[in-house]
């Protein structure tokens, strides 16, 4: 049943999307993502943890700065503000269920509009959040998380938990405490800031290290409360480096990292990646992924791709491999997500205008990461690489080595070793073997 009661269907030239096998020439077919598949003993979906992002599915029209929205939303003339939203949801629901997706994630102000203050606000939400209870309730699908647009109103233009102005920092307090109780409400796994103002254009009007102070503050407090309405899940930063501000302090992983364990908040709060805004940061997507992984801290993944042409977040549909493949590596090497999954914060191009795109977008990637996950569990499976690189670091094994890692070597013995022993030999890196295997074992995907 994929329209619900009453409501009109929004896509109904589209049926099921079901698994039909590499073979299959349905476009509108998965040829790789077999849901109950057992990959490494464990079903494809749940490694996968799919989510739809509902802000640039269902929001985002399509307009920039050069032009219009091209994208002819059919909920958006079913009435005033609250009615769009209502039908929205609707055609959220059946996009949800026609594609076969688990999860899905949004902002307040996606699936709520604006009121005229903040009780009136509070008071849409609340409105929608209860039909999505009820849709979530009779279709089985879930939240992957929650979070506040703390962006698109002009209020925040100098930031939100970084404003200037306190009365600023305590509207987005307001919409953080209610979208906290939405999230509670829908079951929500997670709830992620991205600091989408938090940042500045230039120094000569800020006072840097105040407005990181305040960030952490403000982050505790939302902690605290949520924490205190029986929010069990995951607090998540997503790093981004800029745009819209110049510079924003949420730079890239390590930033984050270090900015949470200096304010005493790594105990709560994981890190939500995306990797468009890794590659905006000057740094691969496993990159960051390794670090955050490395630390711990790896929550959740906003997967899309960029362009590498162009220097903005194009928030691309993932089409790449190896690029999913080497996500799912980091991802199986720490055994998996526990509340986070693969959201795809990514929107069909601004010409993509037949219904049916948002549908081939989201099967192209779902696919393409289910691609990544067999080709990632055959490198773990096949163990050469592991093996390999192991044996790089051989000599930290045992002997002096092994000495220098936990702290028995002083500099001047280290010294003394290296006067002893001579010139060490040359060992080849072999990155261009690492890199045949991966193909090798690409070209054995079955
Ligand atoms: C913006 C971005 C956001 C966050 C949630 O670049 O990625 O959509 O994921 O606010
Ligand atoms: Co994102």
């Amino acid at each position: 049943m994929n329209v619900f009661k009453g409501a009109r269907e929004y896509f109904p030239s589209v049926k099921q999307i079901r698994y039909e096998g590499r073979e299959s020439d349905n476009p509108l077919a998965f040829k790789f993502y077999d849901p109950e598949k057992l990959v490494g003993g464990k079903k494809m979906k749940d490694h996968l943890r799919f989510a739809v992002a509902y802000w640039h599915s269902f929001c985002n029209t399509g307009d920039d700065p050069f032009g219009p929205g091209t994208h002819r939303f059919p909920w958006a003339s079913a009435g005033d503000p609250l009615a769009q939203a209502e039908a929205r949801l609707d055609a959220a629901f059946e996009f949800f269920t026609k594609l076969g997706v688990e999860y899905y994630c949004f902002h307040d102000r996606d699936i709520a509009p604006e009121g005229g203050s903040v009780a009136e606000s509070e008071k849409n939400l609340k409105r929608l959040v209860s039909l999505a209870k009820e849709r979530q309730g009779s279709t089985g699908v879930k939240l992957l998380w929650g979070t506040s647009n703390l962006f698109s109103n002009p209020r925040y233009m100098n930031g939100a938990a970084t404003n200037p102005d306190f009365r600023v920092l305590a509207h987005a307090a307001a919409q953080v405490k209610a979208m906290l109780e939405a999230t509670v409400e829908l079951g929500g796994e997670n709830y992620v800031f991205w600091g989408g103002r938090e940042g500045y254009f230039s120094l000569l009007n800020t006072e840097m290290k105040r407005e990181v102070d305040h960030m952490a503050r403000f982050l505790a407090v939302a902690r605290d409360y949520g924490r205190s309405i029986g929010f069990k899940g995951s607090y998540l930063v997503e790093p981004k480096p800029m745009e819209p501000t110049k510079h924003q302090y949420d730079y890239d992983a390590a930033t984050v990292i270090g900015f949470l364990r200096a304010h005493g908040l790594d105990k709560d709060f994981k890190l939500n990646l995306e990797a468009n805004h890794a590659t905006l940061a000057g740094h691969t997507f496993n990159h960051d992924l390794q670090l955050a992984a490395d630390a711990g801290l790896l929550g959740s993944v906003d997967a899309n791709r960029g362009d590498p042409q162009n220097g903005w977040d194009t928030d691309q549909f993932p089409n790449n491999i190896y690029e999913t493949a080497e996500v799912m590596m980091i991802v199986l090497q720490m055994g998996g997500f526990t509340s986070g999954g693969l959201n795809f914060d990514a929107k069909i191009r601004r010409n993509s205008t037949d219904p049916e795109d948002l549908f081939l977008a989201h099967i192209g990637g779902m696919d393409i990461f289910a691609l990544g996950l067999e080709l990632a569990q055959r490198i773990i499976t096949d163990g050469r690489i592991a093996a390999m690189r192991k044996a790089r670091y051989s000599t930290f094994d045992s002997g002096d080595g092994a000495a220098f890692e936990t702290g028995k070597l002083g500099l001047d013995a280290l010294a003394a070793l290296a006067a002893k022993s001579g010139e060490p030999p040359m060992t080849s890196g072999k990155q261009e073997l690492y890199e045949n295997i991966v193909n090798s074992l690409l070209g054995r995907l079955r």
